[in-house]
């Protein structure tokens, strides 16, 4: 039998990390996060972009442009938050935004780490983006590297 299992090793990738402005200090505390966990993963600080977008609606958009322009990123992470007392339309930024990614990843192969968190209440999600524990842009980056290493092992 054989076993396919990802590597958590960030070492000679290349990373595009995309963030949503909308609660900024919630989505930096994301981006920290994500940063973090790469750097700590193996993957120099020169090897991450950061592209920034308005709110989280728009992330699908920066996605397809930037895997358009086969910069030749290795994997994504895609980071927002989505606060549900903000917004009447939160449902539709909230399902958009996934539905969005997901078929960004699936369409063209590139593994895009979800990393938007979908919340209640701003302390829910500042619950999610902590800097100490439990931070989903480190847990979505951490997926990112191990989709990576998975899919390089498939023949
Ligand atoms: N975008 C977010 O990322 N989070 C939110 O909570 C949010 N709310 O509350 O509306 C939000 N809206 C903006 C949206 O993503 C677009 O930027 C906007 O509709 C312009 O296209």
């Amino acid at each position: 039998m054989k076993e396919i299992k990802g590597q958590l090793t960030g070492k000679g990738r290349k990373i595009a990390i995309v963030v949503a402005r909308f609660n900024e200090a919630i989505s930096k505390n994301l981006l920290t996060g994500a940063v973090d966990c790469l750097t700590r993963h193996g993957v120099p600080e020169s090897a991450i972009d950061v592209y920034w977008t308005p709110g989280s609606f728009e992330i699908p958009t920066m996605l397809s442009n930037i895997i358009k322009k086969k910069k030749k990123y290795d994997g994504i992470v895609a980071l927002g938050c989505i606060i549900r007392g903000e917004t009447p339309h939160f449902e539709y930024v909230a399902s958009e935004a996934a539905k969005g990614i997901a078929n960004m990843s699936i369409q063209t192969g590139m593994p895009i780490g979800f990393g938007i968190i979908t919340a209640d209440t701003v302390e829910q999600a500042k619950d999610r983006a902590g800097v100490k524990s439990g931070n989903k842009g480190w847990d979505s980056s951490l997926a990112v590297l191990e989709m990576i290493d998975a899919i390089a092992q498939i023949q």
